[in-house]
């Protein structure tokens, strides 16, 4: 153990023994709490290798259902809930068994996760289980169903209708959610890279919910998005876009993208062109669609200046006929994004240790703050190994204009410099001591 981690450890240890000293005596205050580190962000010791993704982890899932004879049973359909459905538990993964009674998948869940609920309806009964995450893994078997024989299925995809959620599509079967059928994940950027910003991470809010369509192999043949830009808080004009794992030629198609004439470059399935992995540009200026009110500077970064609703996009991204992924091959979204900045499709700024696509400028890797090193596959990140980006799963409240991101999230410091191993629910956690409200946006 280095001495400076050693000694790290150490104060981290005092400030947790003094923030639980303060909280049984003070339960109701959220500002002000003594003991939290006051480090600005450029004084933070963080792990040279940490790359800020300990928020999300990919779980597989592996689901058995037998028959009352110990028979494994085929397309029987399972779906994976954030709780219980009964107490509001929302719909995140679905999709139904093989030859082998098995439903198995990789699902994304914030790693504060601790247990997710399994339900399938089989002969009209309704079976649910809460089953832990462990060792990034979620088992459960579901035996003694009774075989039903007796289902229609109208499309012959094999997926009975009742299972279905398209039951008139051979192609399509399920739909399944990242983060679920109702929440966003969040991804946060800081625009004035290769220098350092003010770690507000507001320059470009987005949120985005996929949709991930199976077919009856539970492998995805369409992706669809939805990407609301909630802020923009910079005086810059900045694009955003993603980069797929994969090549176009295995794409039919991406719809949706919102680009002016003449600035990005796209074919005529809608990628861009001149990339060697698929690259979508969501839109090229979030200020042609997003405008500051009246007055204003920047966008929905100001507490008090008037609120100007998100913008919303949908993104559909078909597939070729006859090609489908298994989750886990398509990668986990929102794959590699990156954003793009005052119209420079050349300067992007990726979240840290994503490499840039084949548009970017890369003689700015190693200028001002920033410290990437391509040979070691080292990106974007600072030479205090500070990040430019953050993807945060959930709902997140961004900080106001100016304020930078640990001054309104009080456990930012203690969860980076452990380098995510503690204070995991820095971002969720409402109770005292872990947010300064006067320091987070709202209208
Ligand atoms: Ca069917
Ligand atoms: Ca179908
Ligand atoms: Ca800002």
């Amino acid at each position: 153990m280095k001495p400076g981690l050693k000694l790290n450890i150490f104060r981290i240890l005092i400030l947790v023994f003094l923030l639980g000293t303060w909280n049984s005596c003070k339960k109701d205050e959220d500002e002000n709490i003594p003991g939290v580190s006051d480090k600005t962000m450029d004084q933070l010791l963080i792990d040279r290798l940490f790359n800020w993704s300990m928020v999300t982890q990919n779980v597989g899932i592996s689901i058995k259902a037998l028959s009352t004879a110990g028979n494994p049973l085929r397309f029987v359909r399972f779906n994976v809930y954030t709780s219980s459905p009964l107490s509001g538990g929302i719909l995140m993964f679905c999709g139904c068994t093989d030859n082998d009674g098995l439903y198995e998948t990789t699902i994304p869940l914030p790693v504060t996760t601790e247990n997710v609920t399994i339900v399938t309806t089989y002969n009209n009964e309704s079976i649910e289980k809460n089953v832990p995450v462990l060792n990034m893994k979620i088992s459960a078997l579901f035996d003694g169903l009774i075989p039903d024989t007796t289902r229609n299925d109208a499309d012959w995809d094999g997926v009975p209708d009742i299972f279905d959620d398209y039951p008139a599509d051979t192609i399509k079967a399920f739909n399944s959610y990242i983060p679920n059928a109702a929440g966003f994940n969040h991804l946060i950027f800081e625009d004035d890279w290769p220098n350092s910003g003010d770690y507000d991470f507001n320059d470009m809010v987005i949120s985005y919910r996929f949709n991930l369509i199976t077919n009856f192999q539970n492998q995805v043949v369409q992706v669809k998005v939805i990407l609301i830009t909630e802020a923009t808080g910079t005086l810059q004009h900045d694009g955003f876009g993603f980069q797929l794992l994969l090549d176009t030629v295995l794409l039919k198609r991406v719809y949706g993208s919102r680009l002016k004439p003449g600035f990005i470059h796209v074919d005529d399935k809608g990628f861009e062109t001149g990339q060697r992995k698929a690259v979508v540009i969501a839109f090229d200026d979030a200020g042609d669609m997003f405008l500051p009110p009246s007055g204003g500077k920047v966008t929905n970064t100001v507490s008090g200046s008037p609120y100007v609703t998100p913008d919303t996009l949908f993104l559909t991204i078909d597939l070729k006929d006859h090609i489908s992924f298994p989750v886990s091959g398509l990668g986990t979204p929102f794959f590699n994004p990156f954003i793009f900045v005052n119209g420079d499709r050349t300067r992007e700024i990726h979240l840290p240790d994503y490499p840039p696509t084949d548009k970017a400028d890369s003689t700015l890797f190693g200028t001002f703050s920033d410290n990437s090193n391509p040979i070691i596959y080292r990106y974007y990140k600072s030479r205090n190994n500070l990040p430019w980006a953050l993807h945060i799963p959930g709902n997140f409240r961004y900080p106001k204009e100016g304020v930078a991101i640990n001054q309104a999230y009080l456990m930012f410091n203690a969860w980076a410099e452990m380098s995510g191993w503690g204070f995991k629910d820095w971002y969720q956690n409402t109770s005292a001591g872990f947010r300064n409200n006067s320091m987070i946006y709202s209208h």
